[in-house]
């Protein structure tokens, strides 16, 4: 496996995780999220499975700690539940909330872990969902206020900090194909949540810069697409997919614009004067998060935008069905930093693959992820000699969790959790990880 050696001297390595995917929402006076409305709602999530216990971190943190720095990662990204913090989303603080999250980053500090913080990783308190959520426009200013107050309890020691994760995921897989929280499935609330959430991310990373905090980000995801042929209609689909799933958002922060074509099909839904909204869109971050994991074959549909279809491709899959890709990773680091982010540096804040894990006489076999992190970690290094100012990695998932819309059973930890006894055991790529860091 690639060891840390093989990698310039300072290039950090950390684990990733999502607060309402480890925390046990039910705990400690969070507020009701939308993922508790939409899991509550038939159909929408494998057995109904909600985020109220998780692996119970909000119990079990200290234990959890130990397993990052024991493995020697250098950084923990962890993220700040907005329902836990602002159980209505405005209005009165849960100090409850804000004391979890300070003593989890003095445990980090104590443990020499340097803290990674995501401001919003998807759990939208009820009462703005209520409110229309990402679909309306006061969200930028809401999530600015919550980013503020969480920041100025725990900003003096932060290492880093994350506006918003995925915004894609956000808003397309939130309002569009509705197979995440709340479920909407409405092209104009789509259109409106994808530059609400874009608006969100500059008006918090102009609020926290104003109040003197440094070292801010964003971070979003990639699909690698593959075409199913050499048509005119595919590549035509290719550009369309790629626009929405890859460059929306990158072009939003480092273009202060969005893809022409993808305007053209569906501007006439984004809010009235977006444009002047793009300078705060665009407002210069200091690094970039890449989360990458899969690629896909595309095909033209028939129906209406994206008019994108999946083709099942041929490549090994992982337990998601997601098919192995690792030159994908290369690809998007290298887009990055040669269309969009230049020499700001670029983190890759989550890389990791779900595989139906089971414990067998205390231990968990899984070659098949240290082999998908290993071949990722070799085309990590490739960008960085091709160029690419790519300044660490942070493995998805330090534990097994709560998979949002699949609930409990796609496992993506390098440590399996026994949800009935919330037992921890590292897997084999944990110990894998572990040997690499140390050398
Ligand atoms: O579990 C998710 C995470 O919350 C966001 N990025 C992708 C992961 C795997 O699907």
């Amino acid at each position: 496996m690639y060891k840390r050696s093989d990698f310039p001297a300072g290039f950090q390595f950390g684990a990733s995780t999502a607060a309402y995917q480890i925390e046990g929402h039910s705990f400690g006076g969070a507020g009701r999220t939308h993922w508790d409305d939409f899991a509550a709602t038939s159909g929408n999530v494998v057995r109904a499975e909600n985020g109220a216990v998780a692996c119970d971190h909000y119990h079990r943190w200290e234990a959890d700690l130990d397993l990052i720095r024991d493995a020697g990662f250098d950084a923990y990204r962890f993220s700040t539940s907005w329902a836990r913090v602002l159980p209505e989303g405005r209005g009165a603080v849960n100090a409850e909330g804000l004391d979890f999250y300070d003593r989890l980053v003095d445990g980090m500090l104590e443990r020499g872990i340097k803290p990674m913080i995501t401001l919003y990783h998807w759990e939208l308190p009820s009462a703005l969902a209520d409110l229309g959520g990402w679909a309306n426009n006061d969200v930028a200013k809401w999530f600015a206020d919550y980013a503020e107050i969480i920041m100025g309890r725990v900003g003096d020691r932060i290492w880093k900090t994350a506006t918003i994760n995925e915004l894609y995921c956000v808003s397309v897989l939130g309002y569009l194909t509705g197979h995440h929280a709340p479920g909407t499935r409405n092209v104009r609330a789509a259109v409106r949540a994808m530059h609400n959430v874009s608006l969100a991310h500059g008006t918090a990373v102009e609020a926290l810069r104003a109040a003197g905090y440094g070292d801010l980000g964003a971070v979003c995801n990639f699909t690698h697409h593959r075409p199913v042929d050499d048509s005119p209609e595919t590549a035509a689909a290719m550009q369309r997919a790629d626009d929405l799933d890859n460059r929306f958002f990158l072009s939003g922060f480092f273009k202060g614009a969005y893809p022409e074509g993808l305007v053209e099909l569906v501007g006439q839904h984004l809010p009235e004067g977006w444009q002047d909204d793009m300078k705060t869109v665009s407002t210069p971050v200091d690094w970039l998060g890449v989360n990458y994991y899969f690629s896909t074959i595309v095909a033209a549909d028939d129906g209406p935008w994206p008019a994108v279809r999946q083709v099942e491709g041929p490549l090994p899959k992982t337990q998601m069905g997601w098919e192995i890709y690792p030159d994908g990773l290369r690809h998007f680091l290298r887009m990055c930093a040669d269309e969009y982010s230049g020499e700001t540096p670029l983190y890759i804040t989550e890389n990791g693959m779900a595989n139906a894990d089971l414990v067998d006489g205390g231990a968990v076999a899984d070659q098949v992820r240290i082999d998908y992190l290993d071949q990722h970690f070799a085309k990590a290094r490739q960008a960085i000699d091709e160029g690419v100012p790519l300044e660490g990695y942070f493995v998805w998932s330090l534990m097994d969790n709560y998979e949002w819309a699949l609930g409990y059973e796609k496992r993506f930890g390098i440590v399996h959790v026994d949800f009935d006894s919330q037992e921890r055991t590292p897997k084999a790529s944990y110990h894998a990880l572990k040997a690499a860091l140390a050398s």
